[in-house]
């Protein structure tokens, strides 16, 4: 099992040997953590990750427009806020089922798909409800869904894990772990088929990596050019298995290379290293059809689900992780730069916080399905 240091190193080295050229953020980074993310869960590291992460943020926010980096903090904030009136929720019964969040994970669906085009498609796989938000599914639709109610998303049938809307270009909601990567890289498929230039945003866990369907599907991206952006979401843990007790080797952006595909670590805790790495990834698949696969390291600060009992790692390395907080880091970024003010901040959280209430009182007024919806949408 590797230790912590050997991966460190690894990934240092993957950066430089990646096929997409030059990191623009990671050479902005100073020396202190080696101008690479790391993924040791130690605070000074951290600390000194985030403060060089900090001044990497304040070079890149000059190339983006103040109202897009407003709209984005602004996204991320509604996905946390929505999240945890999820978990609150759940608790006194209004959601049952399977129900994962997303709670830590924000940079990642923020960062890489507000670098999207409209006609441009996503799918993932269960975590699903702020990519759905995102994607302009409504909270109103993505809570009553949660609810099992008729004016959910998809009727009140799908819960959770399904969310769904091909007018939005958004495919799933999926919880066979590594399933969508087969139907995502089908997407792209289509889309040079029909001869649009638009790409497919293909997110899914690291656990999925280990599944023959990332392999297979890889292989056939690099082999028909297919314009599909691969996301894996490297939260360090499969349900309650970690990465380290699960893969043989840790880098999995290395991985890419077995296939020739352009490939990238990222640190998801900083949303505009992930939205620069997409941007990238986007001019590639939009000129000749060239995938690539992003290897985004991220943190889930809740248990995998509602039900898990999360006795697989420390308080402490949570806290650690939370040191980190992708919404705490662009916020203080912003703040400091002078893009928003604290009055701002207030009006981003105050919307934020009233359409979370709106999405919950639409879900608690909305109907039932008929039991008529028994016999629809039946394939079998
Ligand atoms: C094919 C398959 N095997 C096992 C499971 C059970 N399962 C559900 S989630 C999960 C872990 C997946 O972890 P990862 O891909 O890292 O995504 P994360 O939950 O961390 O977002 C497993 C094993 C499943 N849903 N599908
Ligand atoms: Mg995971």
């Amino acid at each position: 099992m590797p230790k912590t240091a050997t991966r460190q190193k690894e990934e240092t080295k993957i950066n430089k040997s990646s096929t997409n050229g030059a990191n623009k953020t990671a050479s902005k980074i100073n020396a202190k953590t080696n101008g690479q993310a790391t993924d040791k869960v130690d605070s000074k590291l951290a600390s000194a990750e985030h403060k060089d992460r900090r001044q990497a943020q304040k070079s890149s926010i000059k190339n983006v427009e103040p109202q897009l980096l407003q709209e984005m903090l602004y996204q991320m904030v509604l996905g946390r806020i929505f999240e945890q009136k999820c978990a609150e929720v759940y608790r006194i019964g209004k959601i049952g089922g399977f129900c994962h969040l997303y709670i830590g994970q924000e940079a990642v669906a923020i960062g890489s798909m507000m670098a999207l085009r409209e006609d441009d498609l996503v799918i993932t796989a269960y975590r699903d409800h702020v990519q759905a938000m995102v994607k302009g599914i409504t909270p109103e639709a993505v809570m009553a869904e949660l609810y099992g109610r008729a004016g959910g998303n998809v009727g009140g049938k799908g819960g959770s894990m399904h969310m769904f809307s091909k007018e939005l270009g958004f495919y799933g909601g999926h919880g066979i772990v590594g399933g969508q990567i087969g139907v995502g890289t089908g997407m792209a498929f289509a889309q040079k088929y029909k001869e649009t230039d638009a790409v497919t945003l293909c997110f899914f866990g690291e656990a999925a990596v280990n599944q023959g369907m990332f392999h297979e599907s890889l292989n056939m991206a690099q082999l028909w050019k297919l314009p599909v952006i691969y996301i894996c979401e490297n939260n360090q843990y499969g349900m309650g298995t970690s990465q380290k007790r699960a893969m043989s080797i840790s880098s999995i952006a290395k991985k890419a290379e077995g296939f020739g595909m352009a490939n990238e670590f990222v640190d998801g805790m900083d949303v505009l290293a992930v939205r620069e790495a997409t941007t990238r990834a986007i001019e590639r698949a939009r000129k000749d059809g060239s995938p690539t696969l992003l290897e985004i390291r991220c943190y889930r600060f809740m248990g995998h689900s509602m039900s898990d009992p999360g006795k697989y790692r420390t308080s402490d390395e949570i806290k650690k992780n939370q040191e980190r907080d992708p919404i705490f880091l662009f916020k203080q970024t912003l703040t400091e730069a002078k893009v928003i003010s604290d009055k701002d901040y207030a009006g981003i959280e105050g919307r934020a916080k009233e359409a979370v209430e709106k999405a919950l009182k639409f879900a608690d007024e909305s109907p039932l399905p008929d039991e008529k919806e028994l016999f629809t949408d039946v394939y079998a």
